[in-house]
């Protein structure tokens, strides 16, 4: 099952062919419960029967939530982090947070900072080195349970996080720096380790980059992120945590204003942003 949004509409997808319009409902109060699954199913009677939508293009799937992000939860993010923040002989804090109990957490962006599918991610005009990373985002009710599922696309400067480490905030939080969609997915049971994260880069026609990676190669368990998340934390509307990348471009590879970077991820759907700058 899947819940979209669409201005003020939420438009919930039973199968492909069953669609319901959830009309003025405020979407805080909608999706943050416990068992949102299941509220869904047992109230989708009641709600207008639609067609499928075609072309439809969906809000960010969050009004006043805060995103935020785990990071080094795959080997080949602490990988690429080390040897980027070697010189500045910040390479051994990768290494260090990837081995230890407590993960790399950090925030990430507000509401007003996120973008939605179809519309622009942008790269700081002070930064060098820009990547997106697509991740597996979570949507966390205020009780801290795992009520979903979306894709999250955590855009980040790689120069400005490779100078110092400590200027990670600077690398990860400025304008249009997030994108999730298309939507909320939700299940009964957990997303499956298998599921595959894909992304593609391109630029005019040409692919600069396609790789995918299985969920299982993440070192992490979901749950233990959203523990640490929640220990000192409250989120009275929920929250998305994006948990962190396995795809990381080669070393030579900068975005550029104008690519194109699609990603999908197994049963969410897909997540479509061009690269802008502020201007
Ligand atoms: O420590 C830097 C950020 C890590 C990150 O965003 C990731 O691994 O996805
Ligand atoms: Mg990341």
């Amino acid at each position: 099952m899947k819940l979209y949004k669409s201005g003020d509409q939420a438009l919930l997808e039973i199968s492909s062919n069953e669609w319901k319009i959830i009309e003025d409902r405020d979407w805080d109060e909608l999706i943050n419960r416990t068992d949102l699954f299941n509220y869904l199913k047992a109230n989708a009677e009641g709600w207008k029967a639609i067609d499928a939508p075609i072309d439809k293009k969906w809000d960010a799937p969050l009004v006043s939530q805060e995103v935020w992000a785990a990071g080094v939860t795959y080997l080949r993010s602490k990988v690429a982090r080390m040897a980027e923040a070697e010189e500045a002989g910040g390479g051994d804090f990768y290494d260090r947070v990837y081995d230890a109990d407590r993960p790399e957490i950090f925030f990430k962006a507000t509401a007003a900072r996120t973008v939605g599918d179809g519309e622009e991610v942008y790269i700081r005009k002070d930064s060098t080195w820009d990547v997106p990373e697509p991740e597996l985002a979570l949507f966390c009710s205020s009780q801290g349970t795992i009520e979903g599922y979306t894709i999250g696309n955590d855009m980040s400067s790689r120069s400005i996080e490779g100078e110092n480490p400590l200027y990670l905030p600077q690398a990860k939080t400025y304008e249009k720096c997030a994108a999730l969609g298309p939507c909320i997915y939700l299940r009964e049971d957990p997303i499956p380790a298998n599921t595959t994260i894909k992304m593609k880069i391109v630029r005019g026609a040409q692919e600069m980059y396609s790789d995918q990676v299985a969920l299982s190669q993440m070192k992490r368990k979901l749950p233990d992120l959203v523990e640490y998340l929640f220990r000192e934390c409250n989120f009275p509307l929920g929250v998305f945590l994006m948990t962190g990348t396995c795809l990381v471009p080669e070393d030579h590879f900068t975005l550029a204003i104008g690519d194109k970077i699609q990603m999908e991820i197994d049963h969410i759907g897909k997540l479509e942003n061009y690269v802008g700058k502020r201007i």
